[in-house]
Order: C-alpha cells, then sequence, then structure tokens
C-alpha cells in the first residue's frame, strides 16, 4: 500500500489545502505537525527551496507547494475530480488560485497587520480583488459548480481564517453587506460536512493571530 505522508502545520490554511484534497480522494494519510519557528531537518531535507509547509511525501517523494500537490494528488488517485475535466474550466480554476495567493491573500493579510498608510492602502486594494471574487461566484453554489472544487479549498483561508483574523484585528473588509455573494459561498462553504471537519477550532486560531498581533512577537509570522 501506498505511504502517504503530509508534512503541514495545524493552523495552516496552505496545509489545510492539501489534507481536504486527500480527504476528498480518500487517501489514508500520516500527519506530520511542523514547527515553523523550529523547522525540522525532515522539512529542510524536503523542501529545501521554499523551506515552508506543506510537503507531501509519497512514498517517500517529496512533492512541495499546495497548488502543485493538489493537482498531483488529483492526477494520482481515483474518486471526486478536484479540477475540472474541460481544459478551459481548468485553466479558470488555475487562474483564480493563482490570483487568490498572489492578490487577494497579500492584501487581505497586509490590510489587517500592516500599520498606517501601507495597511490602509491594503484595505482597499483588498476591498477591490474581493469584488471581483464577488463576481465570480455570483449565482454558484460553489466555485466548482455543485461541487466543492480546486478554488474552494484554496479559497479556505477567505472562508473561515480571513473572518476570525478581520474581527480580532478591528478590519471591516468582508461583510455580508459589501459581498453578499462572497457571504452565501462562505455560509454554505463552512457548514458542508466535509468542509467543516477541517476547521480548527475557533478560539485556537484567535490565539495564533493573537500572537502574531503581539509587538515584538518573534516566533513563526507568514510574510507576504
Ligand atoms: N506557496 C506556498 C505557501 C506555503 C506557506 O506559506 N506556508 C507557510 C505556513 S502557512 C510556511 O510554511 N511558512 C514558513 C516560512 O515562511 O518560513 C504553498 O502554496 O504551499
Amino acid at each position: 500500500m501506498a505511504e502517504v505522508k503530509l508534512i503541514g502545520a495545524w493552523f495552516s490554511p496552505f496545509s489545510r489545502r492539501v489534507e481536504m484534497a486527500l480527504k476528498l480522494k480518500g487517501v489514508e494519510y500520516e500527519f506530520i505537525d511542523e514547527d515553523l519557528s523550529n523547522k525540522s531537518p525532515l522539512l529542510l531535507k524536503y523542501n529545501p527551496i521554499h523551506k515552508k509547509v506543506p510537503v507531501l511525501l509519497h512514498n517517500g517523494k517529496p512533492i512541495a507547494e499546495s497548488s502543485v500537490i493538489i493537482e498531483y494528488i488529483d492526477e494520482t488517485w481515483e474518486g471526486p475530480s478536484i479540477l475540472p475535466k474541460d481544459p478551459y474550466e481548468r485553466a479558470m480554476a488555475r487562474f483564480w488560485v493563482k490570483f487568490i495567493d498572489e492578490k487577494c491573500l497579500v492584501a487581505m493579510w497586509k490590510a489587517c497587520f500592516s500599520p498606517g498608510e501601507e495597511g490602509e492602502k491594503a484595505k482597499e486594494e483588498a476591498a477591490q480583488l474581493l469584488k471581483f471574487l464577488e463576481e465570480e461566484i455570483k449565482g454558484k453554489k460553489f466555485f466548482g459548480g455543485e461541487n466543492i472544487g480546486l478554488v474552494d479549498i484554496a479559497a479556505n483561508f477567505i472562508g473561515y481564517g480571513f473572518g476570525i483574523l478581520q474581527e480580532l484585528m478591528g478590519v471591516e473588509l468582508l461583510t455580508k453587506e459589501k459581498y453578499p455573494n462572497l457571504y452565501e459561498w462562505i455560509d454554505g462553504y463552512i457548514n458542508h460536512s466535509f468542509v467543516k471537519d477541517f476547521l480548527p477550532p475557533k478560539d485556537k486560531i484567535t490565539e495564533v493571530f493573537k500572537a502574531f498581533a503581539q509587538p515584538g512577537y518573534s516566533g513563526y509570522k507568514p510574510k507576504f
């Protein structure tokens, strides 16, 4: 039987993406929880370039970068498709994941953590970027259509962690009034039986964000 291990971090939305993909396919795996403020020799060995989680080990062979890993999982195991079959739809799904990773997450994070003018500019930018997702999800249950797909998996921070973060930081960015379609998606998403299993408890996530917000905090904190 194939040996599947995931080097991840319990709070990381990127490693959660991979867990979701593995669960969707019904793949058994061992989760190795990494301490990102004191990275293990295992992580450094298998992801020497980025030194980040997640890393999937399939029969000892490492694969890094969550989107790359998800595509590998989709191609390797039977089960519900994570990426659309149609080439154009596949390309579009990849486009939105790139948009989320390179634009939305960066601006949303800075909107919460960057001080002064940088933070204000990030809030404006994030507000505009989210409008594109608001438009994209309009009239659809999930980004993947009737079922959860690649973009829904990639957007797990927008669907869950960000709501907790913005509340904690007193930022009013992603609200029901401004983004009714996205909000409906969030509601359907976090209450979906499959997604529910992956949501870390709110109080635990809040503790992590609180630590990130502490002045002088010297542990691991995502940098964008
Ligand atoms: N592009 C990467 C991002 C992964 C990422 O940022 N992982 C964070 C945890 S949430 C990490 O391992 N950070 C370690 C570091 O920055 O040193 C992916 O999609 O897998």
